[in-house]
């Protein structure tokens, strides 16, 4: 076996980085994943609003087996056109690294290039967490545990509302990883404001949350920091029937088979399909509005820093 490759970085993410210059990192599991040309449209329009707030943005993916950080807008639609090689995690990175193969990355596989590319702030839709049910499934994202691992800021509107909030934030307590509410007291659901839970932190300026950032990865541990940004008020829907919407996909998802990873891309196009598409125009919203918090991070991460 020859010398293992490196994380393969853009020239403009790394002249960035070079220059202490902002940069947010993004996943392409939702490109994949999504439906084409939506996705690639709503791609491209997260990247543009990751630009007009100031920062980079670096799409993290692996293309014929190179670990990828900022791909080019051609590639970016070879992802969302597909056929791809499937949702890549932390578990098939190697795989699809050695065997050549093309993907999107997932939160955790992402955050491995993203600390790799010297990248601090990353932005997604949702984090996995905790399923409904793991006490018998034992279905815990493998994001919960890369954290542990990644010293990056993670900005997300909450967990998936497939997920068990209140399990998840129970584990990221277990494993020591801090959870900061922007502006909001209570932990969202992505497609809802609040899931009833608190976060146990909330800072209210960003100034505030890169010195926590700071002070965490320099003397509490090398994992990540979760921000929390809460969807907005007018594309927030309804807490009972999402419940009851996520509820009969999963009874769906039992009685067709679809567990492990397949288990969200199934539920996610069961919620679309019961809202009538409206839940897709809310995936989009929550994604641009956390790439903008998270840009809007980076910014002031690069002025503290500077
Ligand atoms: N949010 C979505 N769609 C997705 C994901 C998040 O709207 O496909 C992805 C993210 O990449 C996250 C992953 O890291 O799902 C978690 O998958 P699992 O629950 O199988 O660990
Ligand atoms: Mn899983």
């Amino acid at each position: 076996m020859g010398p293992q490759p490196a994380v393969v970085v853009s020239e403009e993410v790394r002249a960035a980085r070079a220059d202490g210059l902002p940069v947010v990192a993004l996943e392409t599991s939702v490109v994949t994943g999504g439906r084409y040309p939506d996705n690639l449209e709503t791609a491209l329009a997260v990247d543009a609003a990751a630009r007009e707030e100031g920062a980079v943005p670096a799409r993290v993916a692996v293309i014929d087996g190179r670990f990828r950080v900022g791909v080019e807008d051609a590639e970016l639609e070879r992802l969302a056109a597909g056929p791809v090689d499937g949702k890549l995690s932390t578990r098939d990175l190697a795989h699809a690294l050695h065997g050549g193969l093309t993907g999107g990355t997932t939160v955790s596989s992402s955050l491995i290039a993203t600390v790799a590319a010297g990248v601090s702030v990353f932005a997604v839709a949702g984090i996995g967490g905790v399923h409904r049910g793991a006490e018998t499934s034992f279905d815990v994202s493998t994001d919960l545990d890369q954290f542990t691992r990644s010293p990056v800021a993670v900005v997300c509107a909450g967990a998936k509302s497939l997920l068990d909030p209140g399990l998840t934030l129970e584990y990221l307590e277990t494993v020591g990883v801090p959870v900061i509410g922007y502006r909001s007291d209570d932990f969202p659901g992505y497609y809802t404001r609040s899931t009833g839970h608190r976060v146990p932190h909330r800072l209210d300026r960003l100034e505030d949350v890169v010195g926590v950032m700071h002070r965490h990865w320099g003397l509490v541990a090398g994992s990540s920091v979760l921000v929390t940004h809460p969807i907005a008020e007018e594309w927030s829907l309804d807490a009972d029937l999402l419940d009851r919407l996520v509820e009969e996909a999963l009874a769906e998802a039992r009685r067709e088979g679809a567990s492990g990873a397949g288990l969200t891309p199934f539920v996610l196009s069961a919620i679309s399909k019961a809202t009538d598409g409206r839940s897709g125009a809310v995936n989009r919203a929550v994604l641009l509005s956390t790439t903008r918090l998270a840009a809007r991070l980076a910014v002031a991460e690069a002025e503290v820093l500077g």
